[in-house]
């Protein structure tokens, strides 16, 4: 069995079950192959840009975790203005957000390089690897560049957006070839797999060989949708701990003449918080019968506060939530509470269990695990009802959710209108159908089926040089 060696920004201990579900999940396939996670350790330091850091080695039970510092300065083009000013607005499709600095693509080089030039001394020939993320587009290539000849699987957890989108990020042909770099790209989504392949026909010619597998600049690369999951018996296991039963029975006695509305995400423009709030206001403007009756509880987990375009979310949220409760809240109700704040996991899925609706509307994601969450947490003879905006990557396998569009504050409204009325029977049917998915799609299959792949696709080809 070849050893596994896991590359993403950020390297999280398996063993905290604060690490979540991915972590969990990887921790379980690097802990069989006695593997290596390699990334930065979220510490700073005060050195010129690119000058490398030491690799720390951390042993957590068979897997062996590899972090090194950032300087200050490359993190901020690479992290701050790059990965999260450039990459992440436009494949979210914010044209509008982002800040093409031509200072922040080279810290962003410059950092997958360093990635490379210390991670290679640490690599074997046989190891397989899998880097995650937005962050490292270009590390197999750079990687390629060094002489690696071991086969790199890649994994994006945000869509990929149509080329023409793509096309707006100056010099998106050098990410274009990055990619082609790997063995196996995976996507979360079947439409962002068609954005990817619909990008390599016209930009690189690529010729399609069947079966996911594609010619372009001289070498055999394979892509594929591979809609990542939750642990879904980790998180019942959470769901029964104390601290969820604990939570789930304090809401549902607060609660017991009031239907709970919930939100849970990161405080991001791309979870459509705002659109979200306008269409809870238009559901008491145009139904009387909720008010008084419905209470959405908002947690708004911080976020790249370092951002500025956060900062403005943040501003418009509080005004909305205030104008809100101002509008409609009477001595001994209010229609929001919103937190921002972040709730403990283990408390998470009492709440969504106790909540009637989750609203999980964001205006683009690449999945969304919230939505699965929620399916998990439900008690299946009195489950909750999924609103679910079509454009997070979910929508495309949790078909029995109710699903919007997040920008039509009308339409919304009248869909979490028909949540709050949906009888039992109804709700349960659909829990079952999107229970079966989530189990038959969780985190682990997601993990399996990827590395499988990843494990049949022909040896390293060297194709075009690479830079
Ligand atoms: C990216 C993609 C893709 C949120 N607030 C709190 C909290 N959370 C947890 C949730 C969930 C996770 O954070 C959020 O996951 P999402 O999938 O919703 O979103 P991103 O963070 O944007 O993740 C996304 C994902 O990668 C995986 O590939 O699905 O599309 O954007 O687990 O529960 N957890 C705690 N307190 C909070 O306040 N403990």
């Amino acid at each position: 069995m070849s050893r596994l060696v896991v590359v993403s920004n950020r390297v999280a201990d398996p063993r905290k079950t604060a690490a979540g579900g991915l972590a969990v999940a990887l921790g379980e396939v690097l802990n069989n192959s006695g593997g290596l996670w390699f990334g930065w350790s979220g510490k700073l330091v005060d050195r010129p840009a690119g000058s490398p850091q030491p690799v720390r080695m951390h042993h957590a039970g068979q897997v062996t975790l590899a972090t090194m510092d950032l300087t200050r300065v490359d993190y901020d083009a690479f992290y701050v203005g790059y990965s999260n000013g450039v990459l992440w607005p436009v494949f979210h499709y914010r044209l509008d957000l982002a800040d093409f600095d031509a200072g922040y693509i080279e810290g962003y080089r410059r950092v997958n390089q360093l990635f490379a030039r210390q991670l290679l001394p640490l690599l074997r020939p046989d190891d397989i690897l899998w880097v995650q993320d937005y962050h490292l587009i270009p590390l197999a290539a750079e990687l390629r560049a060094l002489g690696c000849q071991q086969r790199i699987g890649y994994f994006l957890h945000i869509p990929l957006p149509p080329p023409l989108i793509l096309a707006a990020i100056p010099g998106h042909d050098w990410l274009v070839k990055g990619l082609c770099a790997y063995d196996l790209v995976g996507f979360q989504s079947g439409a962002d797999l068609e954005h990817f392949t619909d990008t390599i026909r016209s930009e690189a010619h690529a010729q399609d060989l069947g079966e996911g597998r594609w010619r372009v600049f001289n070498r055999t690369l394979q892509a594929g949708a591979f809609p990542i999951g939750i642990d879904v018996q980790e998180f019942n296991a959470l769901t029964q701990g104390i601290e969820a039963v604990d939570m789930y029975e304090r809401m549902r006695r607060e609660y017991s003449r009031r239907k709970l509305l919930v939100g849970v995400d990161r405080l991001d423009y791309s979870k459509g918080l705002p659109q979200r709030m306008r269409a809870f206001r238009e559901l008491l403007a145009k139904y009387p019968d909720t008010r008084n009756s419905a209470t959405l509880i908002q947690i708004a987990s911080p976020s790249r506060e370092d951002v500025s375009a956060y900062t403005d979310i943040l501003h418009e949220l509080e005004s909305l939530c205030g104008s809100i409760n101002g509008n409609y809240g009477e001595l001994e109700w209010m229609p929001v509470r919103y937190m921002h704040r972040t709730v403990a996991r283990s408390r998470l899925p009492g709440l969504y269990r106790a909540s009637r609706v989750a609203l999980v509307t964001p205006l683009r994601d690449g999945m969304n695990l919230v939505a699965k969450e929620f399916i998990a947490s439900q008690d299946p003879e009195d489950p909750g009802v999924l609103v679910l905006s079509r454009f997070a990557g979910a929508a495309e396998q949790l078909k029995e959710a109710l699903l919007v569009n997040p920008y039509d504050t009308e339409a919304t409204a009248a869909a979490i209108h028909v949540a709050l009325q949906m009888p039992v029977e109804e709700r349960r049917e659909r829990h079952v159908a999107m229970l079966a998915t989530i189990r038959r799609t969780d985190v682990h299959w997601w993990c399996d089926s990827f590395l499988h792949l990843l494990g049949q696709t022909e040896a390293h080809e060297s194709g075009t040089p690479w830079l």
